[in-house]
C-alpha cells in the first residue's frame, strides 16, 4: 500500500472541523498556467443564469459571481486540473473512502469590489444519498483577507444549523445567528497561489467581499464517493442538479453517468 499524502493529524483535523487548508500543493507556475486556462474558458463559456434559475433570495449571491460549470467538458487544460491525481487522491483520503467520482467542476470568479458570498452549505443542492462529498477550492492567485478568501465554520458539518436553506440573504442571516448561538469557531485562512482548501458538503462556509481592484478567481472541483447513490430530490434545486450533473442516474442507484467519471481509486 502506498503512503498517504496526508498525515494522521491532517485527516483528523478534517474529520473534526469539516475543512482543511493545505499549503503549496501546486507551484506558483502551475497555478499561473491553470489561471490562464480557466480564465480563457470562463470568457468563452460564461452564460449568465445558465443553470440555477433566478431566485429572489439569491440576489446578493448572484451579484458576487461569474459561475461556469463543467469546464472539463470543453477545455483540455482545465480537464487536466479536474482530473489531477493529487487532488482526487487527497479528496479520497480526507473522506476515508476507496475512490471518488466527479460531481461537477465550477469556476467562481468574483469581480473587483464584488460582494460577499453568503453563509451556506453545498450539499443542500445535491441529490446525493450520503455525506461523503467534498469540494476543493483552488484560488488562482494570492488571496489575502481583503480579497475575500473562503472562510469556514469549524465543526459545523456535525450539526444541522440550516441545511434546508439555499444560498442568499436568508441563509446569511439565519446561519450567522445559529453559528453565533453555537459558538462555533470562524476560520478565515489566507491563501498564497498554490494553497488550496477542502470542505465537506455539510460544512457551512462563506467568503468576504473582494475589496481589491482585481478579480478574485477560484476553481473548484466537487468529489463524491465512488458508489454514492442518487436520492429522490428534496428541493427544486436538487431536481435541477440531477438533470444538469447526473442526467439519467436513477434514484437509489449509484451515480455513475458519463458526466461522473472516476477520478481516483485507491
Ligand atoms: O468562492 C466563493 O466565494 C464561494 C465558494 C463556495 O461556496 C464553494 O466552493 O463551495
Amino acid at each position: 500500500m502506498t503512503t498517504s499524502n496526508l498525515s494522521t493529524e491532517q485527516r483528523t483535523f478534517y474529520a473534526e472541523n469539516g475543512f482543511i487548508k493545505l499549503e503549496q500543493v501546486f507551484s506558483g507556475d502551475e497555478i499561473a498556467a491553470f489561471e490562464l486556462a480557466v480564465s480563457g474558458a470562463v470568457s468563452k463559456l460564461h452564460k449568465p443564469d445558465a443553470v440555477r434559475p433566478p431566485n429572489s433570495d439569491s440576489d446578493a449571491y448572484a451579484a458576487a459571481f461569474t459561475q461556469v460549470m463543467n469546464i472539463w467538458c470543453h477545455d483540455e487544460a482545465v480537464r487536466a486540473l479536474v482530473f489531477d491525481q493529487r487532488l482526487a487522491r487527497l479528496a479520497t483520503e480526507l473522506m476515508g473512502v476507496s475512490g471518488v467520482r466527479l460531481y461537477h467542476d465550477q469556476a467562481l470568479y468574483k469581480e473587483a469590489q464584488g460582494g460577499f458570498t453568503p453563509w451556506h452549505c453545498d450539499q443542500y443542492y445535491w441529490p446525493l444519498g450520503n455525506d461523503n462529498t467534498v469540494t476543493v477550492w483552488i484560488p488562482l492567485q494570492d488571496t489575502p483577507e481583503e480579497m475575500g478568501p473562503l472562510a469556514f465554520s469549524a465543526g459545523s458539518h456535525r450539526i444541522d444549523l440550516g441545511r434546508n436553506l439555499p444560498i442568499g440573504a436568508d441563509s446569511e442571516r439565519i446561519i450567522a445567528q445559529q453559528l453565533d448561538a453555537h459558538a462555533l469557531p470562524f476560520v478565515q485562512p489566507t491563501f498564497r497561489a498554490g494553497d488550496i482548501s477542502f470542505h465537506a458538503g455539510w460544512t457551512f462556509h462563506r467568503a468576504g467581499p473582494n475589496a481589491t481592484d482585481r478579480p478574485r478567481r477560484a476553481m473548484t472541483v466537487i468529489y463524491m464517493e465512488d458508489g454514492i447513490r442518487l436520492k429522490a430530490p428534496e428541493n427544486p434545486n436538487q431536481q435541477v442538479d440531477w438533470e444538469a450533473w447526473c442526467p439519467g442516474a436513477q434514484v437509489g442507484e449509484p451515480v455513475a453517468t458519463h458526466l461522473n467519471p472516476v477520478l481516483y481509486r485507491a
